[in-house]
């Protein structure tokens, strides 16, 4: 066991390469607080807190998470940087998933580290290469999402995922899917929508669709539950999600078929892995892992989570130039063929964190001494 000595916070601003939007709104700079956790010896562990500028996606934002990570959470480190006491001792702490998730992951990617093992192999992953799509937000035309697909598409993602809204999803889903009949192709409401919208909803069943995200409010497991009974597409459930209890009580409730785990949604990878055990163990449902538009630091967990043996369908974890010119880390992720990543077979994410690239994109940083 080791000593933890120093933690760094850093708060970078990184430009998408093109906007990304959604039924919430639209992200040109992506916020995240890279978090870096030093021992004595000198290594680093790194983790990403991927609350977002505004309370949109979940009521975290880029200032909230700094705040309760620097004033609360850091003291909660332990002196041998433990993760699971770490989260133990983050419990008292209500919410603010994506700032615990932050700390918790970079204890992890430490402690893979401190052993000489990959990240995914000390959290039970069964394969290194895992299996990704991409995620296209909502565009000004059809023509123009048309576009984005066929360019994906032609860059070797072979699942795509399209975000729908109020006035953006039938007419879309059907020009779609009348120009690739055969593409695995989903949809993504993030809680858009709510039961009065089913009957028209319902019609999303003709269009072959993996499964359909998150399309009511994201306390309504009821709704979904509701839903779910009078359509055949399988509901997956995201913003609902935000501990194994609501995975529980959406099984229970057959409230969606399938989840997607986002680590910092959920408050980290022990919370993540008990979902997945749950979920996709015990009740023989699949999982996948979605993206909140990481860093090369947030992606490195990402892609250790869907090395995990439950994880069934593509995630959500596409190439950093999907995302941005300039990546934060050494090496920048790159899709391979068969569209996959690989979980490198290098100690933790098995990536490295460029300290120029890091500094450049940063717009504040603070430095805690411990123990
Ligand atoms: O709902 O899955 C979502 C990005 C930001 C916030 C919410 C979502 C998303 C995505 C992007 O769909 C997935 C990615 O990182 O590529
Ligand atoms: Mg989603």
């Amino acid at each position: 066991m080791t000593r933890v000595k120093r933690v760094q916070f850093y708060e970078v601003w990184m430009p998408l390469k093109a906007g990304f939007r959604t039924s919430f709104g639209e992200t040109r700079l992506r916020p995240a607080i890279i978090v870096g956790v030093e021992d004595e010896s000198g290594t680093v562990g790194w983790g990403e807190i991927v609350a977002g500028e505004g309370p949109w996606y979940s009521y975290e934002t880029v200032w909230t998470a700094w705040h309760i990570a620097l004033d609360f959470l850091v003291k909660m480190i332990p002196e041998d940087g433990d993760p699971e006491k770490f989260i133990a001792s983050a419990e008292r702490v209500r919410g603010h998933n994506m700032a615990k998730a932050g700390i918790e992951m970079a204890l992890w990617d430490l402690k893979a580290r401190l052993e000489g093992v990959p990240l995914y192999r000390l959290i039970g992953g069964v394969r290194r290469e895992v299996r990704v799509g991409v995620s296209i937000g909502i565009k000004d035309s059809v023509e123009e999402l048309l576009e984005a697909i066929a360019y994906y598409l032609d860059q070797g993602y072979a699942r795509i995922k399209i975000k729908i809204a109020p006035g953006w999803d039938l007419e879309v889903v059907d020009r779609v899917r009348k120009e690739y009949p055969d593409i695995p192709l989903q949809v993504d409401a993030n809680a858009a929508y709510t039961l009065l919208d089913g009957p028209r909803l319902k019609k999303l069943d003709d269009y072959d669709l993996l499964m359909i995200e998150q399309p009511f409010h994201y306390s309504d497991l009821l709704e979904h539950a509701d839903f779910q009974s009078m359509i055949k597409t399988p509901l997956c459930l995201d913003e609902s999600i935000k501990s194994h209890r609501e995975a529980v009580a959406a099984l229970r409730l057959d409230s969606a078929r399938i989840i997607n785990i986002k680590p910092g949604r959920v408050g980290g990878i022990i919370e993540s892995l008990r979902i997945h055990d749950i979920w996709s163990m015990k009740a023989h449902r699949p999982v996948w892992i979605g993206g909140m538009l990481e860093t090369g630091v947030g992606r490195g967990h990402l892609v250790a989570l869907a090395t995990l043996p439950g994880v069934a369908y593509p995630s959500d974890i596409s190439a950093s130039d999907r995302y941005y010119e300039e990546d934060i880390v050494d090496e920048p992720w790159k899709l391979q063929p068969g569209s996959k990543l690989v979980a490198p077979d290098k100690p933790g994410i098995g990536v490295e964190v460029d300290y120029d690239k890091l500094v450049k994109h940063s717009k504040r940083t603070k430095e805690v001494r411990l123990h």
